[in-house]
């Protein structure tokens, strides 16, 4: 069953990337389970340093579920970061997982919670899209393809500072 969506989303990968960014990051919605997840993006980064990964996920099902793990074959590792306040500046922290309450949405946005794509293989360029494997734990695991952004974007499709 996890194998089956995983390849499905391969090829709604690849025909996804056959599509204009804008379309492309509005139309993708993706399924597993009781989860649904839009607004999934990213911002263009260089090979070798840090990228982010910026998600909604919402649980319309009756039972909890989390995020504990994310991967990509674009980066070292992926953690699972929030930020919090440290006297006056916003530190980020590393989480060991993201809670999912039933009936609601998490947003993955800057300045909040994120994916942290870290020591990246290759660089990631505006307008492509970025694999990341999302593991739940009632709901499985997930592809899902990050829309990249500008550096800097605040938002999913934005531009620049
Ligand atoms: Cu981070």
């Amino acid at each position: 069953m996890i194998r089956r969506i995983a390849a499905t989303r391969r090829a709604l990968l690849g025909a996804a990337a056959l599509l204009p960014l804008g379309r492309t990051a509005r139309a993708e919605e993706i399924r597993i389970g009781d989860l649904v997840i839009t607004r999934a993006w990213s911002r263009a980064a260089p090979q070798g340093g840090s990228g982010a990964g910026y998600l909604a996920i919402a649980n319309r099902g009756a039972a909890a579920d989390r995020l504990v793990a994310a991967a990509s074959p674009a980066a070292g590792r992926v953690e699972l970061h929030t930020h919090e306040r440290e006297g006056e500046v916003m530190r980020m922290r590393e989480v060991p997982a993201i809670e999912i309450p039933p009936g609601e949405t998490v947003t993955l946005r800057p300045g909040g919670l994120h994916l942290m794509l870290i020591g990246l293989l290759r660089p990631l360029h505006q307008g492509e899209t970025v694999p990341v494997t999302l593991r739940f734990e009632r709901a499985g695991e997930v592809e899902v393809p990050l829309a990249i952004a500008a550096a800097g974007a605040r938002e999913p499709g934005g531009h620049g500072h």
